[in-house]
């Protein structure tokens, strides 16, 4: 179902993901608060006014994770339009380089799992079928609309 005017869209809140890939494994948290608190997801949130999107991707990682990720470059894009929470358009970003120690925050608990063995049982239903292009070093733009927490309708394409 998809009865969104694309075309015309905007997003009401601009926010951010990030994903710290190395060795192998993948940097995920379980998220404590905010949109998406109980679900394993990356680090990222709201872009704040007179951010750009990378700086906040590595604001977020460093209040969440408490790391200074060094080489965050964009991947993708996520447009979200849900039934229960205004619409986002979320910058995805992808690393490998950062400074301290992954850590336990208000925000999150960090954990590393292998990049095949992603739990996406236990995270927003549209990760599996975007989260591999991130891993695959594909660019992409995924559009997607959910009814609460079930995606109702997707659409993936190169970015
Ligand atoms: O500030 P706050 O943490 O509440 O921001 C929401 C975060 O949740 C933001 O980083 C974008 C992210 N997010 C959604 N929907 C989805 C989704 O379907 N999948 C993933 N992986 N993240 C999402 O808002």
């Amino acid at each position: 179902m998809n009865r969104v005017d694309w075309d015309n869209w905007g997003a009401e809140i601009k926010a951010t993901l990030l994903f710290v890939v190395r060795g192998g494994e993948i940097l995920l948290i379980e998220k404590k608060r905010g949109h998406g608190a109980g679900k394993v997801n990356g680090p990222g949130g709201k872009i704040e006014a007179d951010e750009t999107p990378l700086a906040c991707a590595v604001r977020e990682t460093e209040e969440e994770l408490l790391i200074s990720v060094k080489d965050a470059r964009k991947v993708g894009e996520l447009w979200f339009e849900m039934s229960d929470y205004p619409s986002i358009l979320c910058h995805v970003f992808l690393a490998s380089e950062f400074e301290g120690t992954p850590t336990e925050t208000d925000e999150a608990v960090p954990l590393w799992v292998g990049v095949d063995e992603i739990p996406y049982a236990r995270m927003w239903e549209d990760d599996s079928h975007w989260l591999p292009l991130v891993l695959a070093g594909k660019r992409f733009r995924g559009k997607f609309v959910f009814e609460a927490e079930k995606m109702l309708w997707k659409e993936i394409s190169d970015l």
